[in-house]
């Protein structure tokens, strides 16, 4: 099978919410030697966003999109292992990965937070619906050593708190302590610029490269 179509098979098992046939495709593709990253990015996350637009077109409701992130999950479970196999030696620093405030949406998060503990980040995961106080609560907890706060956000309300949190870390004296980065799909370069953050980025390969270079 050409990887185009390979990659569209991917995508429309998302669209179609085909939990079998979405996990029986991404083991196809990882024995054929794809990539775990390209199977996400080229395939199953181009599924996601046409969920999102059909959400918002009023074209699918809830139900739908609970079954495709259902979908999604199946094929993670069988590439999170592939993703895990470290690259890295000595440790870049420690990654402290959360979802801000009132969001639950884990998908992306998780998978940046895999891909920073493969890249040689020691991880810790805060998980969902985080409050900007237990962030500052855990920065305080590890001052001293080289922090990365990670932060997700995939709806418009919730990226807002993300200004909160840098306004914390500046009125808590922490911010020569750590280093800030935010994503998830409204977060823009526009915007990290006027929170005064440090780093975006597109996606999760992205965002390992990005860590990489503002923590050296
Ligand atoms: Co949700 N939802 N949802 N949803 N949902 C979105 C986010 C909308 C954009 C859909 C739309 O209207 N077009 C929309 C938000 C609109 C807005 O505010 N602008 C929305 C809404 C409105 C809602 C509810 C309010 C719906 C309702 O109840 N009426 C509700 C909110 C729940 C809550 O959080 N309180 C809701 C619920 C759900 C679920 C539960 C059904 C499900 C989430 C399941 C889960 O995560 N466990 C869901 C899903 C799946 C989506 C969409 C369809 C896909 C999100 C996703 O998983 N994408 C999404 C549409 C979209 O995003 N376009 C829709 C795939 C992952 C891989 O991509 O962008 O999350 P990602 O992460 C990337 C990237 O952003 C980057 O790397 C990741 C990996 O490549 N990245 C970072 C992420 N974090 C980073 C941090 C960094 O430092 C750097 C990079």
């Amino acid at each position: 099978m050409a990887d185009q179509e390979m990659f569209d098979n991917l995508r429309d098992s998302i669209v179609n919410q085909d939990v079998e046939g979405c996990a029986k495709l991404t083991k196809e593709a990882l024995e054929a030697g794809t990539p775990a990253i390209e199977i996400i990015t080229k395939g199953l996350s181009v599924g996601m966003k046409i969920v999102g637009e059909k959400f918002e077109a009023a074209e699918i409701f809830l139900p739908q999109i609970m079954m495709s992130a259902k979908t999604m999950n199946a094929a993670m479970q069988i590439l999170t292992p592939e993703l895990q196999k470290s690259q890295a030696g000595e440790k870049k620093g420690l990654a402290i990965t959360f979802v801000a405030e009132g969001d639950i949406h884990d998908i992306g998060h998780r998978l940046v937070t895999t891909m920073l503990g493969a890249n040689g980040f020691e991880i810790l995961d805060l998980g969902t619906d985080v409050l900007n106080e237990k962030v500052i609560e855990e920065t305080e907890k590890h001052k001293g050593e080289k922090i990365l706060l990670v932060g997700s956000a995939l709806m418009t309300t919730s990226m807002l708190g993300q200004k909160d949190l840098m306004d914390r870390i500046e009125e808590e004296g922490l911010r020569d302590s750590v280093k800030v980065m935010f994503g998830g799909a409204p977060v823009s370069k526009d915007w990290i610029e006027e929170i005064g953050a440090d780093a975006t980025a597109e996606n999760a390969a992205e965002a390992a490269k990005v860590a990489l270079e503002i923590m050296k």
